[in-house]
């Protein structure tokens, strides 16, 4: 088996397969904050996004998912937008989950698919290079397809037991993990029963970061971020300043 590459193996890939995705999607904008949030609308609500995006990029997080299964297209679109709208100027880039017809209508920074949604090519053709597209992968096979897709990080998992999605693939274990990291020279996240106990575990084994569903989710923003930033705190990431807690708001949203 192959050693781990190094982040430098990143552009060499893209200069391959002849991508101008953005530049920003790197394994080094992981490494800093590598807790990726995914708020969930069946846990959260369709109520604004804005504030939660704000809450969570002070607490130091960079990159959240929206996922809005279930809701209708109109509805996904006009949660989405509200996301982008008010993570504008917060520094937390916002991805669409599987639909990438709802990310190019709400504006948003990209789309993360899973293996039933369009192709990476066919959003990559729909969202154009500037798009950051990130594919779910659940077995070896499907890394090594994977990398011939234009897509700029891939997700493993489910890693750990999960409740959350109801058709989740069998657990890969950290062993998936590892395999994931052999095969793929770019940003892998690690998804699926993330908690603070796991989560240097999924980054020692190769993982860039973390996506959290349930371990993020609160009633409010301030717990939200509370959250997030605990997740932070256990992955071993420095709060950079103005986030280090002080001003955790605990009010509902
Ligand atoms: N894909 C694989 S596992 C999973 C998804 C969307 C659910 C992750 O949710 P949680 O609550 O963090 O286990
Ligand atoms: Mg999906």
């Amino acid at each position: 088996m192959a050693s781990t590459p190094g982040s430098s193996g990143v552009s060499a890939d893209r200069h391959l397969l002849g991508r101008t995705a953005a530049s920003w999607c790197s394994r080094a904008f992981f490494a800093a904050s590598p807790v990726y949030p995914i708020l969930d609308a069946s846990f959260f609500g369709e109520r604004d996004p804005g504030p939660v995006l704000r809450a969570l990029g002070a607490a130091g997080i960079r990159i959240v998912q929206l996922r809005g299964k279930g809701l209708p297209a109109g509805a996904f679109v006009s949660w989405a937008s509200a996301g982008v709208r008010g993570a504008a100027g917060s520094g937390v880039r916002v991805l669409v989950n599987d639909r990438a017809d709802v990310a190019l209508l709400a504006g948003a920074d990209g789309v993360h698919l899973g293996q039933d949604d369009v192709s990476a090519r066919t959003a990559r053709r729909l969202l154009g290079d500037r798009a950051v597209i990130g594919l779910s992968t659940h077995t070896r096979a499907e890394v090594e397809l994977a990398r011939r897709e234009p897509a700029d990080y891939l997700a493993v998992g489910p890693v750990f037991d999960t409740a959350t999605k109801a058709d989740a693939a069998p657990v890969v274990s950290l062993t998936g993990v590892r395999e994931a990291r052999e095969r793929w020279r770019g940003p892998l996240i690690a998804i699926g029963g993330m908690n603070r106990a796991r989560i240097r575990s999924v980054l020692a084994a190769g993982a860039d970061a973390a996506a959290v569903i349930s371990a993020v989710s609160g009633a409010s923003s301030g717990e939200i971020a509370h959250r997030a930033r605990a997740l932070l705190a256990a992955a071993g990431s420095r709060p950079e300043a103005g986030s280090d807690g002080s001003s955790q708001d605990t009010r509902r949203d």
